[in-house]
């Protein structure tokens, strides 16, 4: 899954895509490298970002999403407007970083055929990294997957168009980060597990690298998740990582 962030303070990239036609060329760049997803969103969900208006995140979202459709696309929202407005354009899949929480996120992807990853977030993007505390990081992401895997099901969502993402740094310390990462397999919920680690902090943490000297770094974390069943990569470094899981399924086949 290739990232292309289409908000002016999106961290790793620096607003480079804010433009429109920046991130529809980022799209099809990403996609030509083998991008089997592009994940467009339009709401920034860097720790301590102010939230975005629905108008603002369909003005950011709609525009590029209408020139890619024939790509493989999934929006990264929480808000049901933006879901179906997504969907009615031709997304095939909705990344929710709020798991379907939001009143009426079930209702909007329900009698779609898209595909649902459901992410776990600890608090809110404003204040989710001022100090977050777990007795049990891995017990309490897992049951929180599990709980929102069967409500997508009781809400008529089938587990075949299910995903499930432990949401690295989202409430998590760089400590909180590694151990889940370490654990990845005890995460298995049943559908196929999403790993979104590229160019984030817990890298800079580790190597003391700014978010666009993060490739090797994001690299390995890539190489770890595979290790921990993730099936799906979310990255900016398509070209890349590529090669990382070709290394990996060839070592595996
Ligand atoms: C994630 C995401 C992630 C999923 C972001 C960034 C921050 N969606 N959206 N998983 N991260 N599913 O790209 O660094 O880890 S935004």
């Amino acid at each position: 899954m290739g990232v292309v962030n289409i908000t002016p303070d999106s961290f790793s990239d620096g607003g480079r895509f804010f433009d429109r036609q920046k991130a529809i060329d980022q799209a099809r760049r990403l996609a030509e490298e083998g991008a089997h997803i592009v994940d467009i969103g339009g709401e920034s969900t860097r720790p301590g970002s102010a939230p975005v208006s629905v108008q603002q995140e369909l003005d950011r979202v709609m525009p590029v999403l209408e020139k890619i459709a024939d790509l493989c696309v999934s929006v990264d929202t929480r808000r049901p407007d933006v879901m179906k407005a997504a969907l009615d354009a031709g997304a095939a899949m909705i990344n929710d970083i709020q798991a379907l929480q939001a009143p009426g996120a079930l209702e909007a992807v329900r009698d779609r055929n898209c595909a649902v990853c459901l992410m776990h977030m600890k608090g809110e993007p404003a204040t989710m990294q001022q100090d977050p505390h777990y007795d049990d990081v891995v017990g309490e992401v897992k049951s929180f997957l599990e709980e929102r895997v069967a409500a997508a099901q009781a809400g008529g969502v089938a587990r075949e168009r299910l995903a499930a993402d432990p949401g690295f740094g989202f409430g998590k310390t760089a400590a909180h980060n590694l151990v889940l990462l370490k654990k990845l397999t005890a995460l298995d919920v049943g559908v196929p597990l999403v790993a979104g680690l590229s160019r984030k902090s817990t890298i800079g943490r580790i190597t003391g690298r700014a978010a666009d000297e993060r490739l090797a770094g994001s690299l390995a974390m890539a190489l770890l998740a595979l290790q921990g069943g993730a099936r799906i990569l979310r990255v900016h470094d398509v070209k890349e990582t590529k090669d990382v899981v070709a290394v990996w399924e060839a070592v595996n086949t």
